[in-house]
């Protein structure tokens, strides 16, 4: 038993046992590998044993050996069923436990939702903060509704022993009650010049454990070169509403380059798209030396840009409407998104300039290329004229409210 029921960073055979159902798994898993193991050894043993033993010898012809043993029958039928009937009821009150969320976690203040998309992963919380990371306090049951934007996945944390498919148009649900803490600070560590390294443990793991695509592996926890986690699970010791202190964006204290960081990688924009020179994913590279270059589509169409304003409504366009141009030499596989204009605004100027933010005094980001056009002018109609009540619109209100205002001015053909 030692090798399974231990309790540290990661026993042999298993990570730390991070809710409350996780030794009850283990221990299950130990109960019937042991009695396995028992029998695999007993029977091949013996087996081994009896060929040594009665192997032929000399010109003796084998004896008759008897046909039936009433007694001995119903034993080796009986004995081991009790076994099977014990891990039968072991299995199935485990499984209950696990699928049925107890009353603390049942209510929609403690629903988390947890949106699995190519390729990576948001959580929504019940006061409607939304981040990459997950975030939960410990001995504080929650309930995941689990669903997929795509293709199948499967929500994966092994601390947890927790895993449940994330299916395409349909909630499936699980639980958890987290009972040791991870906090972000045990797993980032800053040095006295500020440089972050990996910190002595890791968050919890959070891994799809459905292959889903190209970029299934990177739907997981794991160290980034900048000095982030992408996808960590953390678990701090505090009651569920004070959790808001870490899953809170406050969109106006932010710079519109943090937002624009803040929704890429909230929003999972950075699955599919490295930024800089990163190694290339499904999507194209974003890089501030890209900027304002034409673009052709698949369809050999081509689109040129005379001003930032122009490359500011495509780029709006190709997020909100991925599907209208498509790049050539990519697939059609970016989803559509529904941002508000301030967030576009965002996400724009962290395209722009992806590597670094560059800020002036009014706390706008500049433009890496200024002057070139009424960049900031036109950014500033752009909020005047709408607020974020458009986030909920459909489509076609959508669409006109943010094409609307940049193209007017400019020449652009509408397709
Ligand atoms: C599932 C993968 C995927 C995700 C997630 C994704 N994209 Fe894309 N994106 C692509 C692909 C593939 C293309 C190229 C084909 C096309 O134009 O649709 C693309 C194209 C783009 C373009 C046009 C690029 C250019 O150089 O002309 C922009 C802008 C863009 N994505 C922004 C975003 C933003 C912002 C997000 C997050 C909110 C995002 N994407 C999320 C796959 C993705
Ligand atoms: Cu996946």
């Amino acid at each position: 038993m030692f090798l399974f029921s231990q309790a540290r960073e990661g026993s042999f055979s298993f990570p730390t046992q991070g809710s409350s159902f996780a030794a009850e798994v283990d221990s299950m898993y130990a109960f019937i590998f042991w009695i396995s193991l028992f029998f695999f050894i007993v029977i091949n043993g013996l087996m081994v044993y009896f060929v040594i033993k009665y192997r032929r010898k000399d010109k003796r012809l084998p004896e008759k050996s008897p046909a039936h043993h009433t007694v001995l029958e119903l034993a080796w039928t009986i004995l081991p069923a009790f076994i099977l009937v014990i891990m039968f009821i072991r299995g199935a009150w485990g499984y209950l436990e696990m699928r049925n969320p107890p009353e603390a976690a049942n209510a929609v203040e403690r629903t988390i939702d947890v949106r699995a998309f190519k390729y990576g992963w948001q959580f929504t919380y019940p006061n409607g903060d939304i981040t990459s990371e997950l975030h939960l306090a410990k001995n504080v049951p929650v309930r995941f509704r689990i669903s997929s934007r795509d293709a199948l996945h499967s929500f994966f944390i092994r601390e947890f022993r927790l895993k449940m498919d994330c299916v395409p148009g349909r909630y499936t649900e699980a639980w958890v009650n987290p009972i040791e803490t991870r906090t972000p600070s045990e797993t980032i560590s800053v040095d006295e010049n500020g440089n972050v390294s990996k910190g002595e443990k890791e968050p919890f793991h959070l891994q799809c454990a459905e292959y889903c695509g190209e970029g299934h592996s990177q739907m997981r926890t794991e160290w980034k070169d900048d000095g982030t986690w992408a996808f960590p699970v953390y678990v701090h010791d505090c009651s569920f509403d004070e959790l808001t202190e870490f899953t809170t964006w406050d969109f106006d204290q932010n710079s519109n380059w943090k937002n624009g960081e803040f929704l890429f990688k909230a929003y999972g924009c950075v699955g599919c798209h490295a930024i800089e020179g990163a190694a290339q994913k499904v999507g194209p590279n974003f890089r501030a030396d890209q900027w304002r270059v034409d673009r052709r589509s698949a369809t050999g169409e081509v689109k040129t840009f005379a001003n930032d304003a122009e490359f500011e409504t495509y780029l709006s366009r190709s997020i909100n409407y991925s599907t209208e141009f498509i790049v050539n030499g990519y697939p059609n596989q970016m989803p559509k998104f529904e941002f508000s204009p301030k967030q576009l605004d965002g996400l724009i100027a962290f395209i722009r300039s992806p590597g670094q933010e560059t800020v002036d005094e009014t706390g706008e980001t500049t433009d890496p290329k200024a002057g070139e056009a009424g960049a900031g002018k036109e950014k500033q109609k752009i909020d005047a004229s709408k607020s974020d009540e458009s986030k909920s619109d459909n489509e076609d209100g959508d669409a006109a409210k943010v094409a609307e205002p940049k193209s007017s001015k400019n020449t652009e053909k509408k397709e």
